[in-house]
């Protein structure tokens, strides 16, 4: 891959987003690797992905405005439609995913941050969504995204006035959980992704189908969907061992994600 990073530890993925010269900006190439990517990930155990841009300005500073600026407007929608569809995939992966934001998310960029399913950004980050300054919108499901997280009104005021938010407004609208000194950012996201991993993974999974459910669905439909997946625990070996720890007052072996035999 030639904009990408990928490594994977302790079935922990750290995916970085490497084009630092033009602040990580999203052209076709590193779209087009990130789908491939993703589509991997998304058959793998892996128990928590983390996405964040190299480097210590940027997270993503959007679409790479210098290759659409002379798209025809059937490229254009083209490239909407591939940077859409790579969004929807990581929405749509089975684990969790962080993303770390580690500065400028602009754009694009804060649209792929917003396609995650947690936000930790550093305290030097930047959010906005500058499109309509630029003669377009948000494409990539920013404003849908937004107002789910932030509400109606803050996310069209994001979006109307392309007015660029820092890190402390950011948590406050609900855009980001938790903000974090930059040097201490990527330590403290690892830390979480590794608390997340360590639980069971059928229920973590299951977490996130419900929450990502109960936006869509009617609630008496996420409470069939939450069963089933309820009853799915009771297949795998981590519920036995992490009710029979609980029972036998004892710390539960790792969860293995294994079937009951
Ligand atoms: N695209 C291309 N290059 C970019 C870039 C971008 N978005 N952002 C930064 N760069 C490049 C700069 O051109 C510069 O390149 P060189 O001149 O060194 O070759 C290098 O990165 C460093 O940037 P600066 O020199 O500008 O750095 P500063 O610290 O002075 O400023 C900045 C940092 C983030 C404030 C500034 O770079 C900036 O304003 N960047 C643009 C931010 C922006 O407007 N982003 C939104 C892009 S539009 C859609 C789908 C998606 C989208 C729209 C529609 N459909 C499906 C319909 C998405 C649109 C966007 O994301």
């Amino acid at each position: 891959m030639q904009y990408l990073n990928y490594e994977v530890q302790n079935e922990i993925g750290l995916l970085t987003i490497n084009r630092p010269n033009a602040l990580n900006a999203l052209n076709s190439q590193v779209i087009a690797e990130l789908s491939e990517q993703v589509k991997e990930i998304a058959d793998s155990s892996l128990r928590c992905l983390v996405i964040t841009g190299a480097g210590s300005k940027a997270f993503v500073a959007g679409a790479d405005i210098a290759e659409m600026k002379d798209l025809a407007a059937q490229q254009a929608q083209d490239f909407s439609e591939e940077g859409n569809q790579v969004m929807k995939q990581i929405e749509a992966l089975p684990m969790p995913v962080i993303a770390a934001v580690n500065g400028y998310a602009l754009g694009g960029g804060c649209e792929l941050a917003l396609s995650c399913d947690l936000r930790i950004c550093s305290e030097n980050a930047v959010f906005g969504l500058p499109e309509v300054g630029l003669g377009i919108l948000p494409g990539y499901g920013g404003i849908q995204r937004l107002v789910r997280v932030a509400g109606l009104s803050q996310a069209m005021e994001m979006a109307f006035t392309a007015r660029n938010i820092i890190a402390g407004e950011a948590l406050s609208i609900g855009l980001v959980s938790q903000v974090i000194p930059a040097e201490e950012l990527m330590e403290k996201v690892m830390k979480m992704a590794e608390r997340i991993a360590a639980n069971a993974p059928a229920g973590v999974r299951a977490v996130k189908k419900v929450a990502q459910a109960s936006i869509g669905l009617s609630i008496e439909d996420t409470y069939l969907l939450e069963s089933e997946l309820f009853g799915k625990c009771f297949l795998t070996a981590d519920q036995e061992e992490g009710m029979s720890a609980f029972l036998e007052k004892r710390k539960h072996a790792p969860y293995t994600g294994q079937k009951k035999m």
